[in-house]
Formats: C-alpha cells, sequence, structure tokens
C-alpha cells in the first residue's frame, strides 16, 4: 500500500505529465495581432504582465488616484505604466498578493531574475522573443495541449478580423469560443446591432426574431467553428427572469426560443460566468469591476427546463460555491469549472477543490485559467498544480485510510479527468 510520501511523488509526477486544456481564456493566436503593435489582441510579455488589470487595481490601493489621476495613467505608455506598478508593488511594497506572485513565478520559470529593481533587463529578453515561437514556449511550460479563446462577436475590432480572415482561427492551438453577452445582458443594444448587420429583429421578439437570431448565432459558430458558446451574467441574472405569471422577458425569450434550440441542434455546451458586477469603478477600466453573490435556482431552472442542453457553469461569489456543488449532484447536463477571477487565489482554490471533490468525486473541472496575457499561462499553472495536487494526495491518504489501493494508474486517470477529459468528453455527451 503506497505510503503519503509515495502518494505524493505519484499525483505530482501525474500532474507534471499531464498536458491540460484550459476551457478559458482571453489569449489569442497570433493572427489576431501581436502586441506591442497597437490594437493586438494576442498580449504577451513584460509590460503586459505587469500591467494585468488585476496589478492596476491594486497599485490604486498604493498610490490613489489624488495622487495619480486614472486618466494620467491612462495616457502614460504602456511601459511607464508597467514602471510605476514595478516599483510599488514589487519594490517598494513585498509583492505577496496572488497576482504579484503570479508574475514573479513566470519570470522565474522563465529563467529571469525575479529581483530585478526594474524592467529594464526583463525588457531586453522579451524584445528577443518571436510571438509565434513564443507561443509554443510557454504552451511547453504550462503545459498547456489547447488554449480555448474567448470572441466577443459584438466587439467591432474583433469582429471585422473574422470578416476580413478567413483563416484566422486557423492555428491548431487554439480554439474559439462564440461569447455573446450584449444578447443577455442587453437586448435592446444588441437587437439595433443586429438590425444593423441585416438581421430583421425587433425589440419585442415579435415577427423574425427568433428565426433571425438564431440565423445570426449559426452564421457566427460556422464562422469561429466555436466550441461552445459563452457568456458573463451579472449577479441578479435570474432565470426565468419574469416573476410570478408576469410575461417573458427579452433574456427569457432569448434563452428559451434562441439559444438553447440552437445549442441543443449543435450539441454545445453553453457556458454561463455568473456574478460579475461590471465597472463598480468604471475609471479603473477592466481592474473596476466586483464580484455579487447569484442565484443558483436560476442554474437549476435552466439545468431543468433543457436536459437536452449541456451547461458549462462558474460562479463568482465564494458563497454560492457549496449550493453550486449541490445543484450540480442534481444535474448530469451541469458541468461545473474554474475559480473564477476573485477565486484565484490560494485559500479559496484549496477550498473549493476540497469541497468539490467531496461532493462530486472528479466529475468537475478545477481550473479554466482566465489568462489574459499568454505569459500567465505559465504562473497559473505552476500555482494550480501545486494547490490541485495537495488536495488529490490528502483525499487518496483518506482512500488509503480505508484499506483501499490507490494504484498509480488511478492517479493518472484522474489527473487526465480533472485537467483535460472531463472538459473534451462533456462536449461530446
Ligand atoms: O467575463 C470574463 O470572461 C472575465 O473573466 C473577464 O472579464 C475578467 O476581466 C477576467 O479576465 C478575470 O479574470
Ligand atoms: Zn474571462
Amino acid at each position: 500500500m503506497p505510503s503519503n510520501t509515495l502518494i505524493k511523488k505519484l499525483v505530482h509526477a501525474a500532474l507534471d505529465a499531464q498536458p491540460i486544456t484550459y476551457l478559458h481564456t482571453h489569449v489569442y493566436n497570433p493572427r489576431f495581432g501581436s502586441s506591442p503593435k497597437p490594437g493586438s489582441m494576442l498580449l504577451w510579455g513584460i509590460d503586459e504582465l505587469v500591467t494585468y488589470h488585476y496589478l492596476v487595481a491594486e497599485v490604486y490601493r498604493v498610490v490613489p488616484a489624488s495622487v495619480l489621476p486614472y486618466e494620467t495613467f491612462w495616457k502614460m505608455p504602456k511601459a511607464d505604466q508597467a514602471d510605476h506598478i514595478w516599483r510599488h508593488l514589487f519594490v517598494e511594497r513585498t509583492p505577496v498578493s496572488e497576482a504579484c506572485r503570479g508574475v514573479l513565478t513566470t519570470l522565474g520559470l522563465l529563467g529571469l531574475n525575479p529581483n530585478e529593481k526594474t524592467l529594464k533587463p526583463h525588457r531586453k529578453w522579451f524584445a528577443a522573443q518571436k510571438p509565434d515561437a513564443y507561443v509554443d514556449k510557454v504552451m511547453k511550460l504550462a503545459h498547456v495541449d489547447k488554449i480555448v479563446m474567448t470572441n466577443p462577436v459584438f466587439d467591432d475590432a474583433e469582429r471585422a478580423l473574422w470578416e476580413s480572415d478567413p483563416k484566422l482561427n486557423s492555428d491548431p492551438r487554439f480554439a474559439a469560443v462564440l461569447r455573446i453577452d450584449p444578447l443577455l445582458r442587453d437586448w435592446p443594444l444588441a437587437a439595433k446591432r443586429l438590425r444593423e448587420w441585416g438581421y430583421d429583429v425587433r425589440l419585442d421578439f415579435t415577427g423574425k426574431t427568433v428565426a433571425e437570431t438564431q440565423r445570426f448565432l449559426r452564421h457566427w459558430l460556422d464562422k469561429m467553428n466555436a466550441i461552445y458558446v459563452a457568456c458573463s451574467l451579472p449577479p441578479d441574472f435570474r432565470y426565468p427572469a419574469a416573476s410570478g405569471n408576469g410575461a417573458p422577458t427579452a433574456a427569457d425569450n432569448f434563452i428559451r426560443d434562441v439559444l438553447t434550440p440552437v445549442l441543443a441542434e449543435r450539441n454545445l455546451p453553453w457556458a454561463l460566468m455568473i456574478g460579475s458586477r461590471l465597472r463598480v469603478n468604471p475609471a479603473l477600466n477592466d481592474a473596476g469591476d466586483m464580484v455579487g453573490q447569484s442565484d443558483v435556482l436560476s442554474v437549476v431552472n435552466l439545468c431543468r427546463e433543457f436536459p437536452a442542453n449541456k451547461f458549462l457553469v462558474t460562479m463568482l461569489a465564494r458563497e454560492n460555491q457549496h449550493e453550486l456543488c449541490v445543484a450540480a449532484r442534481k444535474f448530469g447536463n451541469l458541468m461545473l469549472f474554474g475559480c473564477w477571477w476573485f477565486l484565484n487565489n490560494p485559500s479559496l482554490i484549496d477550498e473549493i477543490t476540497r469541497m468539490r471533490l467531496e461532493l462530486l468525486g472528479t466529475s468537475f473541472i478545477p481550473q479554466h485559467s482566465d489568462a489574459r496575457i499568454l505569459d500567465q499561462l505559465v504562473y497559473k499553472w505552476d500555482h494550480n498544480r501545486k494547490l490541485i495536487g495537495a488536495v488529490l494526495v490528502d483525499k487518496y491518504a483518506d482512500l488509503q485510510a480505508t484499506g483501499y489501493k490507490v494504484t498509480p494508474a488511478m492517479v493518472k486517470r484522474d489527473v487526465a479527468l480533472l485537467l483535460r477529459e472531463n472538459f473534451w468528453e462533456f462536449l461530446k455527451r
């Protein structure tokens, strides 16, 4: 019977050997344009890493807007923004936050010195990297076999790229996801855009609205060869939104008559990321979003009403995690994923992963990444691998204590399920 020391070795060896599919990132393939070229969507390198919106929020806790007005910061060149953050969060203060530690882990694993007092030496190293080869380098270091993108069809710049480059998604290292937030968050705006693009849709869902909105979805699912449809939803998202015997809302109509039928016909999952309260501090841009407690019963209602549909769900509030886990015990068409955004911290990843293993066994996806900067894949994998490994070691030790034999083959199988197979099997289910 393997000792706990041997189990630890087995678990970490299996994690080291297992490629991971990150099912949700904001990373793009190099055809979308690579930073520092203005307007690029593939963001990488030290200045992008250090100006990640998590760190902008954190530096504004140290140097308040009364000292450095937001508009002044946003007008600064990216390198000056990065120098400002590096000085205040990494030199004059101890970089103990998870977002700060992540930058240091990435630098260390790239063979760079995390103790530099300025970014100058790092800039020199990154300037020598070529984006396409650097994608391979990062994927190798981070054990990533596929980077799943987020492709917001209502983003004008990105939509223009899709309409001008038929080979945009030809990079086999990446997969596309149709992101549709306005269709659920702001139907009036979405309907206006659809009409501009030649779809005969009406605010009140009369006439050809259902067929035309379905035509829009099918067009983009085909163009992107999207592997699922995603949206981020506010804490007050409800399904059904109509209270009592009230008339269905636009979101109810869209979900019931447009989205779920198209996804069911194509056997594609719908990823709901619920709990993001956007721009509570608008001056911080992407760093200005916040968390709010959401309604798990709405997820239950969706899973029950649409048994032919598959739901990938993550919620942003820690307070929702236990109820969401129990909901997943009730519906096989519900797959939980990730410790999203403000949950992506060691103390919470540990708590949530333990809870999920105890309630769901190995039938969930512990992490999704959410990397926005290519290089973040390196630290997110390194940090998560250790956290998931520590939980698995404890759970296997508990199993051993019953007399059950935990074998190397079991550990490899479980790690493969958690890091890759649960996702791809759920897509095929
Ligand atoms: O809605 C989302 O996909 C969120 O993950 C992002 O908007 C958010 O800024 C993020 O990257 C969090 O990690
Ligand atoms: Zn995201």
